[in-house]
Parts: C-alpha cells; structure tokens; sequence
C-alpha cells in the first residue's frame, strides 16, 4: 500500500482512476503529452518545500544552496537544447509566460500584433476575452481564407499600419511551419519587439523537425507540457541583451517564489528532449500526423490548410453535418478524447464551433504508429456522422481499449 492510498483514499483512487482512464483511451489533444516516470518522480519532492524568491545567486530566503543549483541546471539545460543566450525557467504555465513579455515591454494600452484566436491564435495573443486583450490595443492577423495559411504580405501591411510594440508569432492551432525570417524582417520594419510564442512546436523544435525560432525572435515563450513533453510549466528565451527585463517581469513583476519541485521535472525533462531518442520521437510525431491527416483527407474530411507539417490537424466539420461539440462528445464515448475548435471565418459561437483540433505528441509518446494512426481515422470516421449509434460507440471503445492495451503510457510503464 502507498502512503497515499494509506492517508487519503478519496484522492488514491481518483489517482487511479486517472491512470487507468488515460491508459485506456486515445489521446488527440494537441497540446497534450505523457511525462516520463523521471519526471513525475521529479515533480512529487522535497523541492515542493522550498520558497525561493528571487533567481539563483540572488533570492529574498536563505537555504537556497540546492535549489540554486537546481534552477541553474534547468537554465542550462534550456539554453543548450534551444541555443539561446538566457533562459527564465520560472513562468507557471505559458500564460503568465506571455505576460510577462508583455509587462516588460509594452504599457498598457500600447498595440500589439498577433493571431487571431480564431484562425489558430491563443487568448494571450490579445483575445477580448484575456487581460492581454482589455489592457491592451491588440490587433489581429488573419490566415488567408483561399489557402488557409498565415499571408505575411498582410500581417506587414497591418503592422506598418498599427505599428506594434510587440509582433507576437505563434498559435494553438495552426497546422503547418512558420517562417521567422518574415517574422524578423516584419518586426524590424516597424521597430516591434518580436515574441514567438513556440509553446505547441517546442519539442518539434528541440528534436530537429521545425525550425528555430530563437536567432531570429528577441523574445521566445514555451510551456514545457506539450510537444516537450515535461511537466506543466513554461520558459521564456530571450536575447541577452533582454535578460534583466525578461527576469524584473517574472519576478518580482508578476509571480512569487518559483516552483522549485515543477523546475526539478523541467531540467529533467530538457535533458531527456538533449538525448538523440527525442529527435527520433519528433520526426514520429510529425509523421504520424502526416499519415493521419492524409487518411482523414481521403475519408472526405477537410483539413484547415489541406493538410499538416507539424503536430496538429484543424478539421471543419461543416461537411459531415456535424458541430465540432457534437463530435467531440461523440468521440469520447468512443474513448478517443479531443476539444472542439473554432475554424477560420468561423460562423458558429465558441463553445459550439464547427471544427475539432488534434494532434499527435500523446499517441506518439505512448508508441503509436501509421497502423494505429490509420485505424483512428477509420473510427473518427465512423463517429463523426450526424446520428452515430449509442450501442457502435461503446463498441468502438471496447476496440480502442483494446489497442491501447500493448502501448503503456509513459510514466506508467
Ligand atoms: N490550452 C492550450 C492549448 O490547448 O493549445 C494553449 O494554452
């Protein structure tokens, strides 16, 4: 027996039933992963115990001589695996990430330039909905509505007309590689600071299969829970030349003490993104996903942009007579788990919209390959029909159990 189960049975068996609902299921959430068992182990120490305010070297509580060692190991590592010149590895997650870019650049009120959340952006690039968007003038670049691909003749013309402080590149559902050259050469055009928000393709980016952001932006931001696979959490890269506004921003400009347990799991997790396995991994989930959105395509389904080159696929349902709720819900039931998505020129509301996104880290990390990448396109077809049968959907839960079965998902195995 655990101590856990020993101590608090209510949340032992939550925990249990977690692990056996995630072993049992098919994970398309694109922005999902399956951590190590080394870095779980990582996560769940005395580290938890620590307050640590300030950066190595130079904190506001005594007793830091393991924890500054810790975070210099996790900054090291980030700035190796990404080749940057300084490395904040304190963020809580990619939200307060983002805005600590925008606190150390931008007052409120100034303008800032960035996707639209509907067309694939994230609610800290200045949605309505975020404080990024009520505290700031926050613009918004289009994907073409022909190609389904971000026009960067456009995202010039808006920015030479609305001269942002801060371009922002980067999204939660674009499906293919972005070009940060043009980026740089946009930025440079109107004196912006330009932050590439790289939390979904970080780990394609460590294994070699996107390109790098970080020669060309000032500022990059990244969760550590997605493609990187670590725990929940979030780096800021940054030139050296931005190093001391990077760190004023995070602390004491918008959080406290670090979570020193969580920064365990990340230097972990960057080591393991270091080894020669993770490049092998990054090409698989870049082809998984390759394999899986060419099936859909062949099944009828149609594809934001035709298709992918990175992790995620954006797929408008508006073709099967189905809502992008409807078909999540659906596909639940059938034991694959997905979220619904807004499509570009999307008509219907958000919590309703016509798309679903998903992607291919979690499948990959667990062993998934182009055989089971196919059979899921064969059941998301099967599923997402306006009246699937109760009794078919059960069935094919039994059959998606069944295939997850032999691939024990990281950190269980
Ligand atoms: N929630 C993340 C995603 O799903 O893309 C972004 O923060």
């Amino acid at each position: 027996m655990t101590v856990l189960e020993q101590q608090d049975q209510d949340v032992y068996r939550l925990v249990k039933a977690e692990e056996a609902y995630q072993q049992a299921t098919i994970r398309l959430i694109a922005s999902e992963n399956y951590t190590s068992k080394a870095v779980l182990e990582a996560c769940g120490t005395v580290f938890q115990n620590k307050y640590s305010e300030g950066y190595p070297g130079a904190r506001f509580y005594q007793g830091q001589i393991n924890c500054d060692q810790l975070e210099t190991l996790a900054i090291e590592r980030a700035k190796k695996l990404f080749g940057a010149e300084h490395a904040n590895v304190q963020p809580y997650s990619g939200s307060p990430a983002n805005l600590a870019v925008y606190l150390a650049f931008a007052k409120p009120g100034d303008t800032v330039l960035g996707l639209n959340l509907s067309h694939g952006g994230h609610l800290t690039h200045g949605s309505k909905a975020s404080a990024t968007g009520k505290w700031f003038n926050a613009v918004h670049y289009n994907l073409n509505p022909e190609t389904g691909l971000l026009d960067y003749d456009e995202i010039l013309r808006l920015a030479k007309e609305h001269r942002p402080k801060i371009l922002i590149a980067g999204h939660s559902a674009y499906p293919r590689q972005l070009d940060f050259a043009r980026f740089r050469a946009i930025a440079d055009e109107v004196g912006a600071i330009l932050l590439v928000d790289m939390a979904h393709f970080a780990g394609l980016v460590a294994g070699g299969v996107h390109p790098n952001p970080v020669p060309y932006a000032d500022v990059v931001t990244t969760t550590t829970h997605k493609t990187l696979r670590g725990p929940r959490g979030a780096i800021i890269l940054c030139k050296e030349v931005h190093a001391k506004a990077i760190d004023k921003a995070v602390f004491p400009g918008l959080q406290g003490g670090p979570h020193n347990a969580t920064t365990a799991g990340i230097a972990v997790a960057l080591a393991e993104a270091l080894r020669p396995s993770f490049a092998t991994y990054a090409k698989a989930v870049v082809e998984n996903a390759r394999v899986l959105a060419n099936e859909l395509v062949k099944r009828g389904f149609t594809l934001i942009s035709g298709g992918t080159d990175n992790h995620l696929m954006l797929v408008d349902l508006t073709n099967r007579g189905v809502t992008g709720k409807v078909a999540a819900v659906n596909l639940e039931k059938a034991g694959i788990v997905l979220n619904y998505n807004t499509v570009p020129g999307e008509t219907r509301k958000a919590s309703d919209p016509s798309g679903i996104r998903l992607g291919t880290p979690s499948v990959t990390s667990r062993g998934f390959g182009p055989a089971e990448m196919l059979k899921i396109a064969s059941w998301m077809d099967e599923v997402i029909v306006p009246e699937p049968r109760g009794e078919r959907l059960a069935a094919i839960a039994a059959e998606v159990e069944a295939l997850c079965r032999p691939f024990t998902i990281p950190g269980l195995a």
